[in-house]
């Protein structure tokens, strides 16, 4: 049978993706808006002692910085306000103007925010405020998750902050500027044991360059890429959008993989190891994997990038 999309999503069934990450936004999502702040801060708090994160560029920062302008003018109230509503998803000019930006700059706007409450420039959570007992109990889930879960949760609450998108129409996307591909001479390729395709190798050598159009190159006309926890996006056009908007910077350090037949002269590759993002780098590495399917011309139909729920995943490649 050929394969679709949907049934390329199952190959390689026994990886085991890090499922408390959605689970535990689920339980932050049912939070109070106040809870769901006052948890992250003091989440984002514990974690600082342990991982440091890096400050976003001013290239990044730039599509922001009227919003955040607007926001230091305000009163304590109205600032807490503002906040309260981006938790809630309201339907306010902020939470519009949120939901165009790139995950980067929805994450370096409260990036920035945070220097301000720390520095009292905005509405501090207030001293002694008391989480529920169910908040409580989501932070100290997140604590006991290890530190590529913990940025991961942190990260995709930030992302689903703010009016939602799909009730947007015809808006403009507003994501950071693409940055010039590493020149060749500055490359370094990646060696997976186990693994020879050049399609997966220069995949990672691709993305780890920053080299998009050439990356794109490797899928097929219909071919889809599944970040982890999300739906597939399918479609070259969309795939390189999605590269360009989100992807730059990223450390991609797989390290072992296999590689089988799969039925109508299709390949499935899958590939294990770390990814580091710009946002923590060497700091924290995420334990990933990789499911390939390549057609049979080589390109890329399918690949899943899944965040793995141990570390003793890297070295589940049973197919
Ligand atoms: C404060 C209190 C009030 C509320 C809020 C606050 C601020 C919170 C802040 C949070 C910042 C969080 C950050 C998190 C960053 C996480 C980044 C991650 C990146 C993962 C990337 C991966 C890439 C994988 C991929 C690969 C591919 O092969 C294809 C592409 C792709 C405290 C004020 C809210 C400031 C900065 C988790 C895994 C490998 C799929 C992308
Ligand atoms: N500081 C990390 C980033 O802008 O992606
Ligand atoms: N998930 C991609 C990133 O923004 O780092």
């Amino acid at each position: 049978m050929p394969f679709t999309i949907d049934s390329a999503r199952g190959i390689f069934p026994n990886t085991l993706a890090a499922d408390a990450v959605p689970a535990t936004i689920a339980r932050f999502t049912q939070l109070s808006a106040e809870d769901q702040l006052a948890l992250i801060w003091f989440a984002y708090l514990e974690m600082g002692k342990a991982i440091t994160i890096a400050a976003p560029g001013a290239a990044s920062m730039q599509f922001a910085e009227g919003t955040l302008n607007d926001i230091k003018k305000m009163s304590f109230q109205e600032q807490s306000q503002v906040m309260c509503d981006l938790a809630n998803r309201a339907d306010t000019p902020v939470g519009r103007t949120y939901a165009t930006w790139s995950a980067n700059i929805k994450l370096g706007f409260w990036y920035q925010l945070g220097q301000w409450m720390e520095q009292g420039m905005v509405a501090p959570i207030p001293e002694g405020y008391q989480l529920s007992a169910n908040a409580s109990a989501v932070l100290q889930s997140i604590r006991n998750l290890d530190s590529g879960e913990q940025i991961t949760v942190l990260r995709n609450s930030v992302v689903d902050m703010g009016f939602d998108p799909k009730k947007l129409d015809g808006y403009k996307r507003v994501a950071e500027p693409v940055v010039p591909p590493t020149d060749i001479a500055k490359r370094v390729s990646v060696s997976i044991k186990g693994v020879s395709s050049s399609t997966v190798l220069n995949y990672m050598n691709y993305l780890n360059a920053n080299d998009f159009d050439a990356l794109i190159e490797l899928f097929a006309a219909d071919g889809a890429l599944q970040p982890p926890f999300q739906r597939p996006i399918v479609g070259k056009e969309a795939v390189l959008r999605f590269f360009r908007e989100e992807c730059q910077n990223l450390k991609l350090l797989p390290e072992q993989g296999v590689s089988e037949p799969a039925d109508d002269n299709y390949t499935q590759v899958k590939v294990t190891g770390k990814v580091q993002t710009p946002w923590f780098g060497a700091g924290v590495g995420m334990n990933m994997a990789w499911r390939f399917l390549l057609n049979p011309e080589g390109k890329i139909y399918f690949v899943a990038i899944d965040l793995l729920a141990s570390p003793l995943e890297l070295l589940n490649l049973a197919r």
